[in-house]
């Protein structure tokens, strides 16, 4: 029965990605190593990578051109784009990584984990022909403040930060519930044997085998670092429950 068979692809969470640039070469080791090289071995998700110059009918398979009205710098040709996309286009959303998007937020890469394919396309060179935008790309993100050479990096780091997010790319489910519990704050401090390295011990609650008094500790750590290092972040925290204002009592205390 297709339409059986058709809600069972949706409900695995399985994502394919289809993936324009110029330089596919760049994505070979981070998306062939670890987690999301398991993750297409077990059939979790799929990477095409499309090389954009594939495209071109020119003799000299150019992909970029001079600025109408002058300036630096030359700009992605329409053409290219729009029909190496148009060849293999499904459906879903044609995110354009550019230092000109939405930042890439946990916020988005849920919203995108939802869906069944992504389309990624690479800029590089100063900028893109504005009709593609116009008229092919959908959405588009930017991975923070910084200039970086081309879309490459950035469209690796969408895809990192969604395919974690699909059911089954994770080995245990529980730390992907853990994250949305604490979420917000900056993670506590880990610590692993032995118990004293060139005597600086782990501190002693962790070993006391007390949960509710480990999990306070944790908590009241989470709290500190996220007022130290976040202040962005520790401003927009519900810190109204009881534990919390005992925890924060505590380190007004401290200081
Ligand atoms: C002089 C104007 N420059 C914009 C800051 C031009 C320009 C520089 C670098 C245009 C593109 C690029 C390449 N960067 C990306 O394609 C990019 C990017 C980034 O540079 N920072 C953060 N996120 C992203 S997503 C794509």
């Amino acid at each position: 029965m297709i339409g059986a068979s058709l809600s069972i692809v949706r409900k695995s969470g399985v994502m394919h990605y289809d993936i324009f640039t110029l330089f596919p070469g760049m994505f070979q080791g981070p998306l062939s190593e670890s987690i999301l090289k398991r993750a297409q071995e077990q059939g979790l998700l799929s990477i095409a990578l499309h090389n954009i110059r594939d495209a071109t009918s020119d003799k000299h398979h150019i992909v970029d051109d001079y600025p109408y009205g002058g300036g630096a710098g030359m700009v992605m040709k329409p053409d290219p784009l729009f029909t190496s996309v148009e060849a293999v286009y499904q459906g879903g959303p044609i995110i354009l990584l550019s230092p000109q998007g939405q930042l890439f937020t946990q916020q988005i890469a849920r919203e995108l984990s939802q869906e069944v394919r992504l389309t990624l396309i690479c800029g590089h060179y100063e900028g893109i022909d504005e009709r593609v935008r116009q008229h092919l790309v959908t959405d588009e993100l930017s991975i923070g403040d910084y200039v970086l050479t081309g879309g490459e990096l950035a469209a690796m780091v969408v895809v990192d930060a969604v395919s974690r997010l699909l059911p089954g790319v994770l080995g245990g489910e529980e730390s992907i519930l853990e994250e949305s519990h604490s979420s917000g704050l900056l993670e506590y401090p880990h610590y692993t044997r032995p118990s004293d390295y060139r005597g600086w011990r782990v501190p002693d609650i962790l070993l006391s085998g007390n949960h509710a008094e480990i999990a306070g500790w944790r908590r009241k750590e989470s709290l500190r670092r996220t007022r130290e290092r976040r202040p962005d972040l520790f401003a927009k925290l519900d810190l109204s429950s009881k534990q919390d204002r005992k925890l924060l009592r505590e380190l007004e205390e401290e200081q």
